[in-house]
């Protein structure tokens, strides 16, 4: 068997190689450049550009080396290729570990005692209610689930909202268009974890946020492409909103000028909630070329008509 990879973004492959050739024993494993002759069966691959498709069209099945495949199917794919994603790969602990910090930070002012510590002022102020903080998950997949059992876990009042019914135990699941607006209108900190694709693209927009309970704070950790960034500033500024942790941005990295850098509201990190641990995605990829070489279906793979 022969694989490809083609990991593009400016870490060494090296490694990437040394990992895949150890799980995949017996399989030949190179770096993806320009004018390799077309006999690779899959190539496992993050940001490839198109150029490898159109080389390779005899490829059976890509390995995204992500969750998201946004920016894998928006290329011009053959039309019988497989794309397997990475599902979990050591991402939901960190999705976790981020939106409960954001949430914490948010719910206890910790911003505003950080800014207290710059006064050198000590003045404790009332314990706000925990009730009063519903958090609205948006995608209860691998890692959306994750992510509402972990705000559960904090006694947090906890809503999902997914395409199609799902149960998370301890989560008041909504689904479809139908049960959007009962979602946000009981949500006051809204996390976005949904794929992004024809139906989810803008979702943030004020019309949606606008729905959310007076004083929300919005955590997008899922593509720049959900949020109508001047539609965020506008309820920030409006006071709808009391602010927003944004790990994605529309355009990456976020340009200079861009006017979220200076926002008092808002707090962005450069596109970090969760990373691909390599020894996780190593071991998931090895596991779905096993699975298509025995035949079967591979965990992760993507319906690419519906888009994730
Ligand atoms: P999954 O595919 O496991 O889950 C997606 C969830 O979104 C599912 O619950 C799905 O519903 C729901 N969904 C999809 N379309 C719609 C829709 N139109 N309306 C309502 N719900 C919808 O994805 P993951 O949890 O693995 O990842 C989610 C996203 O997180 C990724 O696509 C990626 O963009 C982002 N991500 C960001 C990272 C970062 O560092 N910032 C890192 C990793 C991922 P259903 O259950 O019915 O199918
Ligand atoms: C992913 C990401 O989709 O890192 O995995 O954004």
């Amino acid at each position: 068997m022969r694989l490809l990879l083609c990991h593009r973004d400016g870490q060494p492959a090296a490694p990437w190689l040394a990992d895949l050739r150890a799980a995949l024993p017996g399989a030949q494993v190179d770096d993806w450049r320009p004018g390799l002759p077309p006999v690779y069966e899959h190539a496992v691959a993050w940001n490839p550009p198109q150029q490898l498709f159109d080389e390779q069209p005899q490829l059976r099945a890509v390995f995204n080396l992500g969750a998201g495949v946004d920016r894998l199917l928006a290329l011009c794919l053959p039309p019988a290729l497989r794309v397997v994603r990475l599902e979990d790969a050591g991402m939901a602990v960190q999705m976790a570990e981020y939106v409960c910090h954001a949430l914490i930070r948010f719910f206890r002012g910790f911003d505003g005692y950080a800014r207290q510590q710059q006064a050198r002022q000590w003045a404790p102020r009332p314990a706000p209610v925990r009730g009063d903080f519903p958090v609205g998950v948006m995608g209860l997949g691998a890692l959306g689930a994750r992510v509402a059992q972990a705000v559960r876990q904090f006694d947090f009042p906890v809503l999902g909202w997914s395409r199609t019914p799902r149960r998370v135990e301890g989560v008041r699941c909504f689904d479809g268009a139908a049960g959007l607006h009962e979602f946000l209108r009981g949500t006051r900190v809204l996390v976005c974890l949904l794929p992004l694709t024809g139906d989810t693209r803008g979702i943030l927009r004020r019309d949606t946020l606008a729905r959310l309970r007076p004083g929300g704070y919005v955590i997008n950790v899922a593509r720049g492409g959900h949020l109508v960034e001047a539609d965020l500033r506008a309820l920030l500024d409006e006071g709808h909103l009391a602010g927003a942790a944004l790990d994605v941005a529309s355009a990456e990295p976020l340009p200079a000028d861009s006017p979220l850098w200076r926002h008092p509201g808002v707090t962005v990190t450069p596109h970090v909630s969760a990373q691909t641990g390599r020894r996780e995605a190593v071991e998931e990829v090895a596991r779905a070329v096993r699975a298509l070489a025995a035949g079967a279906a591979p965990s992760g793979l993507v319906e690419r008509g519906r888009g994730y």
